[in-house]
């Protein structure tokens, strides 16, 4: 009987770690290798102790003691650290050997790497996972990209180290190439979006309501028993807003200095949307709110020069009603993340050959990963009903849903914006909805002045072709 694992781990970091006693879990016995060999060690002796997971010191150690066809999971830091990785493993792997690149590498970089180890007749899979640290130990939402025939060899390692919801396993192929790193990206860029709203929402009803840190906890506890907003999200902002300081008992939140930290895919989805002609202008407003919260020295400079409006006390609703107006705003900029992201992978898609089939990704989103909600219920119901649907917001129970909340929405962003507080994401929600639902907007006069300045031609309402005038004379 042969001694050798079943799958090995590259990367013992926060993930690394977790995604191996997963797989030894579930009854794939491992071997792990890092770059920094003491790391190894600490895990041998401590977390992998007792536990069917063997070190490796080096790269041909590794891969001589792995089973053939030999399953790889790359988990390091994306970037030149991948294709170093690539390059220092493949001398010592054989035919049909599988790579699988689980970090959140960029999917162009997939791609490249895809097309590169196929041709040396190596699998590779890019792979995006989502759970952090307890996902990765538990069971992370898997997005699973490159040949079929790659990800045949994975399947039943990945079923069982998946999130399992009521309908299967949070992972599925997603399709060819870098289609799942994109899958992720996009994963992250809605997950931008849905944090910074939360937030916004709190700004509101501190600074506005004036309210403790328990009462808007309690608010996002109502909301979190809300089939729209129930959530891991909404879940663990309670939890942030109710934990205290160990030193002094207050509020930990409010000790915490307000610049977001990004690493890279919230700014991915952003520009692949731009490229490809998608408006994602609510998950934008996010990764602006970012970019804005690291200008601290600037902000506070600025806070002393321009004169401050007034705080207005305007209707957010009340702690009882779960602050229903503002509830409306939080709910239909969710709804908006979720249209923008699935909107620009239906178009990728189209773009790519990716051929993504949206109501699986609604599923395997349903557990595991951050942006977990029973929202995605509805979302898989609708792409189901409508596999071709051009954007979630026209499927009938969205439909309803923006009817319903679009006042509350244009109330919050009007007296957040009489009062001088920044909501970017309601606010850009706000102009996307009312941008899609105008079926004439004035762009019209935008063609006019491209014309005039610089005889671009426009179309007319009354005649087809293509029009000059000499609007100059
Ligand atoms: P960590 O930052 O905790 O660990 C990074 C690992 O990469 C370490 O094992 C490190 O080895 C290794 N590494 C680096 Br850095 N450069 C290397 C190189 N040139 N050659 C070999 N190994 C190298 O990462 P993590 O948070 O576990 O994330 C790993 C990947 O998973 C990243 O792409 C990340 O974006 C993604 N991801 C993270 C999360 C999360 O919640 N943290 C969630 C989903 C995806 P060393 O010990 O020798 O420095």
């Amino acid at each position: 009987m042969s001694n050798k694992s079943h799958f090995g781990l590259i990367g013992l970091g926060v993930m690394g770690e977790n995604l191996v006693l997963n797989a030894e879990r579930n009854g794939f016995s491992s071997v792990v290798y890092n770059r920094t060999y003491a790391k190894t060690e600490d895990f041998l002796s401590g977390r992998g102790q007792g536990k069917q997971i063997q070190g490796a010191t080096d790269l041909q150690d590794f891969v001589g003691k792995l089973e053939r066809p030999r399953r790889i999971l790359m988990m390091v830091k994306a970037g030149p650290a991948v294709d170093a990785v690539v390059e220092q493993i493949s001398p010592f792997l054989e035919e049909g050997d599988l790579l699988i690149d689980g970090g959140n590498s960029d999917y162009h970089d997939t791609e490249r790497r895809v097309k590169q180890l196929e041709s040396r007749s190596f699998g590779f899979i890019g792979m995006g996972v989502s759970g952090g640290a307890k996902g990765a130990l538990e069971g992370p939402s898997m997005m699973p990209g490159g040949t079929k025939a790659s990800y045949d060899a994975i399947e039943s390692l990945v079923n069982k180290m998946a999130a399992q919801v009521d309908d299967g396993p949070c992972v599925t192929y997603i399709g060819p190439g870098g289609s799942g790193h994109l899958v992720k990206t996009v994963h992250n860029g809605i997950e931008y979006g849905i944090e910074q709203i939360l937030a916004e929402g709190y700004d509101l009803m501190k600074r506005v309501k004036g309210m403790t840190g328990e009462q808007m906890a309690d608010v996002f506890a109502h909301w979190n028993a809300s089939e729209e907003l129930s959530s891991y999200l909404v879940e663990i902002t309670e939890v942030c807003l109710r934990t205290k300081d160990p030193l002094d008992g207050a509020d930990l939140v409010e000790k915490i200095v307000d610049q977001a930290g990004q690493k890279g895919t919230g700014l991915w989805t952003v520009v692949t949307a731009l490229k490809m002609g998608a408006s994602v202008p609510t998950i934008y407003a996010s990764l602006n709110g970012r970019v804005m919260s690291s200008l601290k020295p600037q902000r506070v400079k600025a806070e002393s020069v321009f004169k401050p409006l007034p705080i207005k006390d305007f209707d957010l609703g009340s702690i009882d009603d779960g602050m229903a107006p503002l509830m409306d705003a939080t709910v239909l900029s969710c709804i908006a993340s979720y249209a923008q992201g699935m909107e620009l992978l239906r178009i990728a898609s189209q773009d790519l050959d990716y051929e993504l089939h949206m109501p699986s990704i609604a599923q395997i989103w349903k557990g595991g990963c951050i942006i977990r909600a029973q929202l995605l219920q509805r979302i898989q119901d609708a792409y189901n009903r409508d596999p071709q649907l051009s954007n979630l917001m026209l499927d009938p129970w969205f439909v309803d849903q923006v009817n319903r909340r679009l006042p509350g929405l244009a109330q919050v962003v009007a007296g957040a914006a009489q009062s001088g507080i920044p909501v970017p994401c309601f606010s850009s929600t706000l102009d996307y909805i009312n941008s899609y639902r105008t079926g004439r907007l004035p762009q019209n006069l935008v063609q006019a002045m491209r014309d005039c300045f610089g005889s671009h031609t426009y179309q007319r309402l009354d005649k087809e072709g293509a029009f000059h005038t000499e609007w100059l004379g």
